[in-house]
C-alpha cells in the first residue's frame, strides 16, 4: 500500500505523483495545506523532520526526499521502467536528477520573490518573521528574509537564473541526440524537471527557454502531451489559480528578463 503526503502545488510532491501516474501506481493522498502550516505539525514532523512534502510511505516504511522517492518506486515497482536497464543507464539517469535537487532551489527562489513575496508582504510584520522562524534549517530561513526584503533584486535571483541558463543549455545538448533526455525513452530525467518547467511557465517566465532553447521547447510541448502530466501536475491546479497568479506574476515578467540578460553576460 503507498501512502503519499503532498500538496497540490508543490513542485516536489508533483515530481513523485508524476512517477506514480507514469507507472500506473495507486496510492492514497494526504493533501497538506502549506500555507496555513500544515507540515510544521509535530506528527508530520515525525514522518518528515525536514517540514517538507513529499512523504511517501510503503508497506509502513517511511521515504522522503522526492528523487530517492522515485528511484525507488523504479525500483520496487520494476514494471514500466522509467530508466534504461544496467548500472550505466541508471547513471546517466541519475546525473540528471542529482541536478534537478540544486534547480529545485532556483525554482524556489523565483516562486518566493514572485509570488510567496507578494502574499506575505501583505501580512503584519510579525505574522511575517513568525513564518520564517519555523523554517528548520537556518541556511534556508535565511534566505527566505533576503527574498522578503530585496524581491527579484535578491542576488539569490540572478543566481537561480545562472543555474536555469546552464541546465537550459545541457538540456539542449542532450536534445540534439534523443527525443529525451537520456535517449530513446521517458526517463526520470524528464519527469522530474516537469512540475519546474510548469512552476515556470506558471510565473509567466516561460520565454527563459522560449526565447533561447528551441529544443527545450520543444520537449516541455511534447512532456506535457503525456497523460501522466494532466493526472499528476496540470490536474492538481486549483480552478482559479492559473488567472490569480498570472496577475501578480506578468507584470513582473520584464524585470525578471532583465536580470536574465544580466545572468547570460556571465554564463
Ligand atoms: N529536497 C526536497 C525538497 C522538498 C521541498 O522543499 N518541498 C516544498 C514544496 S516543493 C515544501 O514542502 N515546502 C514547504 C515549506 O518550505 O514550508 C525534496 O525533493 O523532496
Amino acid at each position: 500500500m503507498l501512502t503519499l503526503y503532498h500538496a497540490p502545488t508543490a513542485v516536489c510532491a508533483a515530481k513523485v505523483r508524476m512517477v506514480l501516474a507514469e507507472k500506473d501506481l495507486a496510492y492514497e493522498g494526504h493533501l497538506l495545506n502549506l500555507h496555513t502550516g500544515d507540515q510544521f505539525k509535530p506528527e508530520y514532523m515525525k514522518l518528515n523532520p525536514n517540514a517538507v512534502v513529499p512523504t511517501l510511505i510503503h508497506d509502513g516504511n517511511i521515504l522522503i526526499e522526492s528523487t530517492v522517492i522515485n528511484e525507488y518506486l523504479d525500483e520496487a515497482f520494476a514494471d514500466k521502467p522509467l530508466r534504461p536497464a544496467g548500472a550505466l543507464g541508471h547513471a546517466h539517469v541519475r546525473l540528471w536528477t542529482k541536478k534537478e535537487d540544486t534547480i529545485h532551489d532556483a525554482i524556489n527562489t523565483m516562486t518566493a520573490t514572485i509570488i510567496f513575496r507578494h502574499e506575505l508582504l501583505q501580512k503584519p510584520p510579525e505574522e511575517r518573521a513568525a513564518r520564517y522562524a519555523k523554517i528548520p534549517d537556518p541556511a534556508k530561513r535565511a534566505k527566505w528574509e533576503k527574498m522578503m526584503a530585496d524581491g527579484l533584486d535578491a542576488a539569490v535571483v540572478q543566481e537561480a537564473l545562472v543555474r536555469f541558463i546552464r541546465h537550459f543549455r545541457d538540456m539542449e545538448k542532450a536534445l540534439g541526440k534523443g527525443p529525451w533526455l537520456v535517449g530513446e525513452n521517458f526517463t526520470l530525467a524528464d519527469s522530474g524537471l516537469l512540475s519546474f518547467f510548469y512552476r515556470l511557465e506558471f510565473l509567466q517566465c516561460a520565454g527563459l527557454w522560449q526565447e533561447h532553447f528551441p529544443k527545450v521547447t520543444d520537449w516541455f510541448v511534447r512532456s506535457k502531451g503525456r497523460t501522466a502530466f494532466q493526472t499528476a501536475i496540470a490536474g492538481f491546479i486549483p480552478q482559479g489559480d492559473q488567472e490569480k497568479y498570472a496577475g501578480i506574476s506578468a507584470p513582473l515578467w520584464p524585470k525578471v528578463k532583465a536580470v536574465n540578460i544580466k545572468a547570460m553576460s556571465t554564463v
